[in-house]
């Protein structure tokens, strides 16, 4: 029996109003062109929130030409990079005034906990700001010595117009993640979102021509994949594509653009990440960061640790820590003050973790706690915990993309590394130990774009993140960001004097 009972009476009024549902393009809120509107909803309960203009190809050939404009001849490339630098912070100091409306926007619109969203979330994405604001004028290229008489000049310059997809499950961390190197180069954007969070891009990115954006710098087009998303995928006049979702997708996506002009592709995509406690790990810090990882944002995470191997010696131990924390789990309105977990994104999300759950049962693995909807409305799960799970279930195979743990034994550590990386993913691993050679072997034995040891989702802006095999390709944040957002120009000149 779950110890949280919470009521579902009436969802709790968001302390918000919705201000913009329109495409933002060329620094104006526009209808899209067809007239068209989508709703999105309130994963509380499944209600409207409100109808969003709709983008399709030819909103996103409006967003990319105003955005080709705003590069070819608008100021943004050409400002100094200072300039560029105290807009970016402007928009940072916005963000921060209006922190609470625009977490509770989040919330209401996607279903996380509003003390996540504004403690956790719109901190992040205005220090990503910042982070990237601190870049824009410490760009630059090099010299380098070469054979023969030459002068040689390495330019870093922006690419271009940066197409950008994002998906539902961090919306404004996504859209600081994409935007913030990507402007901060000097680039312009269009930037597709989920059709199922569209409203806290469009909020926040008012906010960011309050604080002196010109026109046309980031245009924003919400709307369908196959529509809006692939368009912009396939754009002739978009020189470079970053996305964030399915792996599936992915490939969609990196498909489009090999055909249509091959603009360079970023992908940070599905996950299956292994969190491995060990037979020396502190057990209790252990259940709760492995319960962190998985549970975290509803289970909606591409590096959710959504394989827990646990060495045989503590697994029982564990395994009890383990569910009665998954049944203590604070599930509601996540409105209410101490909720840990609001409902799922859509119904779509919501079977699709039910139908795993039926398949973690019928394959014969332990279901410990949960397995059912929570309430009888909107799209909350209970908290799931599966033990005595096998390599080759379903269950411990496919990204779940919800609150279900599926708990794995092992013996020994080379076989555990094999276990571990026995998967299409290599997105992230945790491993809990106290013992410096098991973290020395496993850091470097496991195939994943980031390792945490004896933590889980340690999101610095300056700690680059992607993937391994079909977790992606490139990284995001840090350094590594602006990789993605600029052209290398080697310049000759020949020199006369060799002296010089
Ligand atoms: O993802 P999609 P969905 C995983 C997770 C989830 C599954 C499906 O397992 O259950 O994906 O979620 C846009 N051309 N992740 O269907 O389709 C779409 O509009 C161009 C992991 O929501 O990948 C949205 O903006 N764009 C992930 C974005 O792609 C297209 C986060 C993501 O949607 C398109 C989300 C197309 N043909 C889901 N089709 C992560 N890595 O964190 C869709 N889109």
């Amino acid at each position: 029996k779950f110890s949280t009972a919470v009521a579902f009476e009436e969802p709790i009024t968001p302390p918000v109003q919705i201000d913009y549902t329109q495409l933002l393009i060329n620094g104006q809120f526009v209808d899209a062109a067809s007239g068209k509107t989508f709703t999105t909803l309130d994963p509380r309960t499944g209600d409207v929130i409100a109808h969003v203009a709709e983008g399709e190809a030819e909103d996103v050939n409006r967003a990319v030409s105003a955005a080709r404009k705003a590069f070819d001849e608008g100021p943004w490339p050409r400002m100094t990079p200072y300039e560029r630098s105290r807009i970016m912070l402007r928009f940072a100091d916005l963000l921060e005034k209006h922190n609470d409306e625009i977490a509770a926007l989040e919330t209401w619109d996607n279903g996380k906990p509003y003390e996540q969203a504004a403690n956790t979330e719109v901190p992040m994405l205005t220090r990503l700001i910042r982070y990237y604001a601190g870049w824009a004028d410490k760009i630059h290229g090099l010299t380098v010595p070469a054979d023969g008489l030459h002068h040689v000049q390495i330019l870093h310059e922006p690419i271009g117009v940066a197409g950008q997809i994002i998906p539902w499950n961090f919306p404004l961390l996504m859209y600081a993640w994409k935007v913030g190197p990507a402007l901060a180069c000097g680039n312009t954007v269009v930037l597709k979102t989920a059709e199922q969070t569209p409203l806290s891009a469009l909020y926040v990115s008012k906010l960011f021509h309050e604080a002196g954006l010109p026109p046309g710098v980031l245009n924003v087009v919400s709307g369908f994949g196959p529509t809006a998303g692939a368009a912009l995928a396939s754009h002739m006049d978009v020189d470079k594509l970053a996305f964030t979702g399915s792996t599936d997708t992915g490939k969609i996506v990196l498909g489009l653009a090999a055909k249509s002009n091959l603009k360079p592709v970023t992908l940070e995509l599905g996950g299956k990440s292994p969190f491995i406690v060990c037979e020396d790990a502190d057990i209790d810090k252990a259940v709760e960061l492995a319960h962190f990882a998985l549970f975290f944002n509803q289970g909606q995470c591409c590096c959710a640790g959504s394989r827990t191997f646990v060495h045989e010696r503590v697994y029982d131990e564990f395994l009890e820590k383990a569910k009665a924390r998954a049944l203590n789990r604070v599930v509601g309105d996540p409105f209410k003050k101490g909720v840990e977990q609001g409902p799922q994104i859509d119904s779509e999300q919501f079977e699709k973790i039910l139908k795993y759950i039926r398949f973690g049962v019928e394959s014969g693995a332990t279901l410990e706690s949960g397995g059912e909807r929570f309430g009888s409305k909107g799209y909350y799960i209970q908290p799931t915990v599966f033990s005595n799970v096998q390599d080759d279930m379903l269950i411990a195979k496919d990204e779940i993309f919800g609150p279900v743990q599926t708990i794995l034994k092992f013996k020994d550590l080379d076989e555990v590394v094999q276990r571990a990386n026995n998967t299409r993913y290599g997105l992230a691993a945790g491993v809990f130990t106290q013992n410096i050679d098991t973290a020395n072997t496993l850091m470097r034995a496991l195939r994943a774009g980031s390792v945490w040891i004896n933590c889980f989702d340690i999101f610095d802006a300056a700690i680059p993140f992607g993937g391994y095999k079909m977790s992606g390709q490139g990284r995001e944040k840090g350094i590594y960001s602006l990789n993605n957002y600029l052209q290398v120009k080697a310049v000759v000149t020949p020199l006369k004097n060799p002296a010089w």
